[in-house]
């Protein structure tokens, strides 16, 4: 018999689907002693709510989060909101000793994320953020290698995330899905949306950063609001990118753009190391390139490991070698360890602390492109 883990979620965006979704299958393919139970969808239009509650499977609804957060018959919060939110819902459901899974980022700042680390340690509830693509096979199967020692001392570090549905001067800042464009409600553009995700992998697979340089423009520089009706500045960063120092002294650079015309959502990575590298694209998650210097000379060469087979990391719990899983899976896989490591009694990564150390980042990176130096990571 699974114990049941009842999770009311606050959102129900792209995001609310992901983690939803993952909730919905994870008993199916993973063998757990918990099993997580769809109690209620918070959102403040009870129509929506309720239409997303049939679609998903909800047993109930809330329009108010801070009613959520008061029933005794939720154990889990899923904050899947703007940016802007977490701080306060964070707060109160650890008060109130809820686990909490947080969308990414963390925070909208670095002050902000260290009163939520200290709230729910305080508290000592379960705590979570949804930074997803750890959770790709290929980019675990990375880390597996790294720890192996088959790269050597690492030389480089490389990701750039790359989008392009921004480019029209029409779209509004502000409302559904574009809250991503007003920095009252998201913090940063691409900084906190999308090199977060680069920085919380970099600093899971490479450790620390030591300090940043960087740059960031704003294309279009006033967009309509869709609260006021009106054109207003655009305040998020549209592209950034940066060179960072690691702590084990590898050099690396990043950049992200909402610009890069043909590309959706490129997302890729590399490192090079003494004895062999690795590549990864997200266009491609299922493989991951290697290079490995040991092999002899006339056949060495960049091979590409298709990742499906049983021994890959998550992929015994899926079909058969071959067949391939995809983007969703990466929710699905944080659940399941969620749940695994809430019956072990350990945390499971990122944790908020873990997250902390991105934002730390992030905000070194915003800091640096005002300043136009180079600024420490503290
Ligand atoms: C933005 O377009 C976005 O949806 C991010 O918010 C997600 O975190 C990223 O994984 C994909 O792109």
């Amino acid at each position: 018999m699974t114990k049941p883990l009842n999770i009311g979620m606050i959102g129900y965006g792209f995001m609310g689907r992901a983690h939803t979704n993952a909730y919905a299958k994870v008993n199916h393919f993973f063998d757990l002693e918990y099993r997580p139970v769809l109690k209620a969808v918070c959102a403040r239009d009870a129509a929506k709510a309720q239409a997303f509650a049939d679609n998903w499977g909800y047993e109930s609804i809330e329009t108010d989060w801070r009613a959520l957060i008061a029933r005794d018959d939720i154990d889990a919060v899923d904050i899947c909101t703007p940016n802007n939110l977490h701080r306060e819902i964070a707060i109160a459901a650890a008060r109130a000793g809820k686990m909490i899974l947080c969308e990414k980022p963390l925070s909208m700042n670095v002050a902000e994320g260290e009163e939520m680390c200290r709230e729910v340690e305080k508290a000592g509830v379960a705590n979570t953020v949804w930074y997803n693509y750890r959770r790709v096979p290929a980019v675990s199967l990375a880390k597996q290698m790294i720890e192996e020692g088959r790269l050597g001392r690492i030389f480089h570090y490389r990701a750039v995330f790359l989008q392009d549905w921004t480019i029209s001067a029409d779209l509004p800042q502000g409302g559904q899905a574009l809250w991503r464009l007003d920095a009252a409600a998201a913090g940063s553009g691409v900084t906190g949306d999308l090199l977060a995700h680069c920085i919380d992998t970099a600093l899971w697979l490479n450790g620390g950063i030591d300090n940043v340089t960087a740059m960031t423009e704003t294309f279009i520089k006033e967009r309509v609001h869709t609260a006021t009706g009106q054109k207003q500045k655009v305040e998020i960063d549209d592209a950034c990118a940066f060179l960072a120092r690691f702590r084990n002294g590898a050099l690396a650079t990043f950049e992200s753009t909402r610009y890069a015309r043909g590309h959706k959502a490129l997302y890729t990575l590399e490192i090079n190391g003494e004895k062999g590298s690795l590549r990864w694209d997200l266009h491609d998650l299922h493989r991951l390139e290697y290079f490995d210097y040991a092999n002899e000379s006339r056949y060495r060469g960049w091979r590409s490991i298709h990742i499906t087979d049983g021994d890959h990391p998550y992929m015994k719990h899926w079909w058969v070698p071959g067949l391939q899983i995809g983007y969703e899976h990466s929710f699905v896989h944080h659940v399941a360890d969620f749940l695994a490591d809430l019956a072990a009694g350990r945390p499971t990564g990122p944790t908020f602390r873990d997250a902390l150390e991105t934002q730390k980042v992030c905000d070194a990176v915003l800091d640096s492109a005002r300043s136009g130096r180079w600024v420490s990571i503290t």
